[in-house]
């Protein structure tokens, strides 16, 4: 049985030794969920760490740990959550959070849960320059361009992906998320959006279902 209380705390606490510790044990366990884990446990968990640090109550290390404590967690799941992916890849995915920005928690996460059901994820990590998006969904023949934002000041750049995408000609969708997008910004630029990582999975389904 997972006690979810456990796993969101360990990252409340900012504990990376028993946030790792936790996940390596869902990792080994067929009968436990790894997705179920990071859905009812881990983010909730690093949810309540921004709550805390947007009230005042966390400061600046108190938040480093937390999301230290996450990506341990993360860490330790992913390969486990690659394996139930199954063979056949669904779709390309070329995943990355735009230049500026280096929040990489949300993106990783989607990219974990894409893999989980069985779509290829090539992570091009944080700070990448539209190009960058560009040149490896080209060579790679990506089905979608997957960016993340989490500052207002680097949506803007979600905008310019999706310019350059058409400018190239590419044969496929961008999908854009991040706490400050919304559905209503991604009309707006022209981009597919989710406002969660399980979204996105349910998003980029039906993408790749529709072409
Ligand atoms: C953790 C954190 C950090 C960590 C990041 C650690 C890391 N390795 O990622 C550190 C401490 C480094 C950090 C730094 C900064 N941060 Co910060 N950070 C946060 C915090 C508290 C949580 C972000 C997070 O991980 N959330 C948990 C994940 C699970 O949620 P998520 O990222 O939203 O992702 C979910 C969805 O959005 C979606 N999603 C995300 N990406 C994508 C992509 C696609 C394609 C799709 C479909 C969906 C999707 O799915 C995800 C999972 O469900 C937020 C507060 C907040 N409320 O978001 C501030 C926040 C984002 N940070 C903020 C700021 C200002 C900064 C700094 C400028 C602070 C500073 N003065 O130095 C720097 C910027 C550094 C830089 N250049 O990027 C502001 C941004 C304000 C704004 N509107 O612009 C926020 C909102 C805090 C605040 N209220 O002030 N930060």
């Amino acid at each position: 049985m997972l006690d979810t209380r456990m796993l969101s705390s360990a990252i409340v606490e900012g504990d990376v030794e028993q946030a790792r510790h936790l996940a390596e044990q869902i990792a080994a366990d067929p009968g436990l969920d790894p997705v179920m884990a990071l859905e009812q446990g881990f983010i909730p968990g690093i949810r309540e760490v921004g709550r805390l640090w947007q009230e005042g109550e966390y400061f600046l290390p108190e938040l480093v740990q937390g999301a230290e404590a996450m990506k341990a967690a993360m860490a330790a799941l992913t390969p486990r959550l690659a394996r139930s992916g199954g063979h056949k890849a669904r779709g390309k995915v070329v995943l990355g959070t735009v230049a500026g920005d280096l929040h990489d928690i949300g993106k990783s996460l989607v990219g974990a849960l894409l893999v989980a059901h069985g779509f290829e994820v090539e992570d091009l990590g944080v700070d990448v320059p539209v190009c960058a998006f560009i040149d490896r969904a080209r060579e790679g023949r990506a089905d979608i361009v997957a960016a993340s934002a989490l500052l207002t000041t680097t949506m803007v750049t979600q905008r310019a992906l999706v310019e350059a995408v058409a400018e190239a000609r590419l044969d496929c969708a961008v999908l854009i998320g991040g706490a400050p997008t919304s559905a209503r910004w991604a009309r707006e630029v022209g981009a597919h959006y989710a406002e969660s990582a399980p979204e996105a999975v349910e998003v980029a389904c039906r993408l790749v279902q529709s072409r």
